[in-house]
């Protein structure tokens, strides 16, 4: 098989504050791991044009396409991309892994986002405190799943993981993890794998490189 290259569309320039954690690095992150070669391309952020929402209708980023293919919804990006490789199994591996992706999306980061608006966008640290609450029992629960074991779905690294990890290291930075060794453990078993690092590395160039030829807003 000879794959066709992706291109994954980001944004062509963001402020400090997201730099890292834009959702277009855990694509990176998956097409580092399988191997798939990728080129870039960029919307813009401020003035969100038709062609943009006529891809993405939520006028957001990630997106990819694969050849014919056009996705959004960075979860169903990595499903995709991850089908017939190893970091998505085949069988009730499979279903079990999918189960993952969405409990990472629907479990951890639907509880995450409302507490980091809070915290970091609106600055309402009385708001963070009050999401803090119904986000930390969910950090805790997922720590008991990994008790006994590595990875989410057998004993290996998989799609679920890689998603798994790459939101949990907002509240991991945030200090959320602390007293959690076993969920940190996992995050930091996940992101010390070369393939992170490598998109992690691309992913601030790309902002880098924006800042020469895009300004931030008067
Ligand atoms: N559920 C979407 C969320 C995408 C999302 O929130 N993207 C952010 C960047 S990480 C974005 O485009 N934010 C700007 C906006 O919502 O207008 C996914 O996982 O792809």
């Amino acid at each position: 098989m000879n794959p066709t290259q992706v291109v994954l569309t980001t944004y062509d320039w963001v402020p400090d504050m997201p730099r890292g954690y834009v959702r277009d690095i855990r694509i990176r992150w998956l097409l580092e791991e399988i191997g798939r070669p990728y080129r870039v391309e960029t919307v813009p952020l401020r003035e969100k044009t038709a062609t943009h929402f006529a891809r993405q209708p939520f006028g957001q980023v990630p997106m990819i396409q694969d050849g014919d293919l056009s996705l959004f919804e960075s979860g169903a990006i990595l499903l995709h991309l991850a089908r017939g490789t190893d970091l998505l199994p085949s069988g009730d591996d499979g279903a079990r892994v999918a189960q993952w992706v969405i409990a990472a999306l629907n479990s951890i980061e639907s509880f995450l986002i409302p507490w980091a608006v809070a915290k970091f966008f609106d600055q309402n640290q009385a708001a963070a405190a009050r999401q803090e609450e119904l986000l930390r029992p969910r950090l805790s629960q997922l720590q008991d799943v990994l008790q006994d074991r590595d990875w989410l779905v057998g004993d290996r690294f998989t799609v679920a993981d890689l998603l798994m990890a790459e939101i949990l290291r907002i509240p991991a930075e945030a200090g959320l993890l602390d007293d959690l060794p076993r969920l940190a453990g996992y995050l930091e078993r996940a992101t010390s794998r070369p393939a992170f690092t490598k998109a992690l590395a691309d992913h601030m160039a790309h902002w880098q490189a924006a800042d020469q030829t895009q300004s931030a807003p008067a």
